[in-house]
């Protein structure tokens, strides 16, 4: 039998745990920041989902960091490791875990999988042994094939050096024993993959590309570094001349986090919340995690990962902001300039996960001024503006209903007047979750929030157009209290379904919102994203159906008690 939504495993996804050599930048706050709006998409639609993120804190690259800062390893990861959790919080981040790789339970969760990988396998699928010789790259912490590499000048001293063609970043020639994975084993397996599961990377553009890579230049993986050269990680526990490569170390981690160790069974309930559903990377990373990993997994017949979500970067001076480069955007100082919720909001509507971004201030700005400030503020002061104000507000009007005859609404407008076109904004209404909802299933919150605006726009210009103000005045109009009810009631239903929607985007904006309009906590799911029925509007007002209106207008807007 099918299992029932609450024994459904949590939709588990994934940030990629950040290096802790230096700071966050506003490029690791955007890829939280999606996962956490995909993560709440899906409590929207009251199923359980669960977010992993965390730190990376072994390897050369934090080794070198370390010793430049004349810090131990130890200090400077604890530091900050610290700064990463701070901006999960600052951010708005509802992550059910963060995970640190040098936590004890992650390090036998990693000697476990090693351990298997090197002994548990048949001869010609486990790790072997030999020298390692090939061009590394300490800052992308890989080594690239020979054709991938080219000569540069370093641009401080014009020296000559050698720098990766993808990335530009300098490599060094190194020739050493290590282990290795043999990672062209397994070259049909992942073509299989890729072929049987078109979706299972998106962008399909990077499906492509990992495809060509895997087609043209697999290659064994070396999976550890002497650690004469390397001391800062984990070591083969029966071999410890050797530690283990960070990146296998690192992408452990999201078993790790789903309680991976030596007593996890293959049976469907031990497994927790494995396998992840969707696991969310830059471009920079795509290869180690659309390649690498499922290798790993099928290695160890652990099941894969559902899907592998990659997007661009964020650029500053059109190069991709990066810790090594130096040029980035401090993550605390734009959340203290804009605040977590706007700031939210614009990553999500300008992030992309096909084209590079890039970062302004001034965007940001316009973005505020003309979308937070004049479309949906203004929406919400036009039908919310406080009884303290001396000009009219629509939740006067609503309150003049309650406290008025209801025999006086009657249908005795003049529908035919394009002036009282109360109902055109109602298609609009009705066709936003629809589109709201292919849109964030397909993990684009740019098209969502698109989606979302352009009814706030059209609720405003409608507001605008009838001017339910100046009906209000016109109390000689016979049905002036049924069109700008209707009016009223149409865009408050505009307010809070976007209120619903937008949560998972701006959850402290979008939860004033709804509370201001007196939107029940456990009406606050998708299902209530649709707008109240009106069969009641004509009918006589002594209709139960009528009473049941006004019980739901109640819990938008209560009546004052007298
Ligand atoms: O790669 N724009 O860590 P990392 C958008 N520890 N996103 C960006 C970005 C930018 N300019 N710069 C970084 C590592 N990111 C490894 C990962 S996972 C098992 C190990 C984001 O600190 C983006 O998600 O270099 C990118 O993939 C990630 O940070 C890399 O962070």
């Amino acid at each position: 039998s099918q299992p029932s939504a609450d024994t459904e495993k949590p939709y588990y996804i994934t940030t990629p745990i950040f290096y802790v050599n230096a700071a966050p930048h506003i490029g690791h706050l955007y890829t939280m920041v999606l996962c956490d709006v995909l993560k709440r998409y899906q409590q929207l639609q009251g199923k359980s989902a669960f977010l992993s993120t965390g730190t990376d804190e072994h390897g050369m690259k934090i080794q070198q960091a370390a010793a430049k800062e004349a810090v131990t390893p130890k200090e400077l990861v604890d530091n900050n490791s610290q700064k990463f959790l701070r901006l999960a919080h600052e951010g708005g981040i509802s992550q059910d875990t963060f995970i640190r790789t040098t936590n004890q339970q992650h390090k036998r969760a990693v000697s476990h999988f090693w351990t298997q990988l090197k002994n548990g396998l048949p001869k010609r699928l486990g790790l072997y042994k030999s020298t390692h010789k090939g061009w590394y790259s300490v800052s992308d912490e890989c080594f690239y094939p020979e054709d991938l590499i080219e000569a540069s000048l370093e641009p401080q001293t014009g020296k000559k050096i050698m720098v990766s063609s993808e990335t530009g970043s300098m490599v060094e020639w190194v020739e050493e024993e290590t282990w290795f994975f043999p990672l062209t084993k397994y070259k049909e397996q992942l073509l299989k993959l890729y072929d049987e599961n078109p979706g299972w990377i998106q962008p399909e553009s990077k499906m492509r590309e990992v495809r060509n890579w895997v087609e043209n230049h697999l290659e064994d993986l070396s999976v550890t570094r002497p650690a004469a050269r390397l001391s800062w990680g984990i070591s083969d526990p029966e071999d410890p001349k050797h530690t283990i490569y960070v990146w296998v170390d690192a992408l452990i981690n999201y078993l790790t986090v789903a309680g991976y160790g030596d007593k996890w069974h293959l049976k469907e309930e031990n497994m927790g919340i494995w396998p992840a559903d969707l696991q969310v990377v830059g471009k920079d990373i795509i290869r180690f995690h659309a390649i690498y990993w499922p290798a790993l997994l099928m290695a160890l017949d652990l099941p894969l990962p559902k899907k592998i979500l990659c997007h661009n970067h964020w650029t500053m001076s059109n190069r991709k902001m990066s810790k090594s480069v130096g040029n980035v955007v401090n993550p605390f100082f734009a959340i203290q300039r804009w605040g977590t919720d706007p700031l939210r909001y614009f990553l999500m509507r300008n992030g992309s996960l096909s084209k590079d971004t890039s970062y302004s201030n001034d965007l940001i700005e316009m973005i505020y001024l003309k979308e937070l400030q004049a479309n949906i503020g203004n929406l919400y002061y036009r039908i919310c503006r406080p009884k303290s104000s001396s000009r009219w507000s629509t939740r006067d009007a609503i309150e003049s209903y309650f406290a008025g005859d209801f025999k006086q609404i009657e249908h005795m407008v003049d529908l035919s007047d394009p002036r009282y076109n109360y109902s055109s904004l109602e298609p609009h209404i009705d066709g936003v979750l629809d589109i709201y909802k292919r849109e964030m299933d397909n993990n684009n919150p740019a098209g969502a929030i698109n989606e979302i605006f352009s009814l706030l726009r059209e609720t405003n210009r409608y507001v605008s157009d009838i001017e339910p103000w100046s009906i209000a005045k016109k109390t000689h109009i016979p049905g002036f209290r049924f069109v700008l009810n209707r009016v009223v009631f149409n865009s408050t239903e505009a307010l809070r379904i976007a209120g619903i929607l937008l949560q998972p985007i701006m959850p402290t904006k979008a939860g004033r919102l709804l509370d201001e309009l007196n939107v029940r906590p456990e009406r606050r799911t998708i299902q209530w994203a649709v707008r109240g029925t009106d069969d009641s509007y004509g009918i006589s007002p002594t209709d139960p159906r009528v009473m049941e209106k006004v019980q739901s207008w109640n819990t938008i807007f209560p009546p004052t008690p007298a």
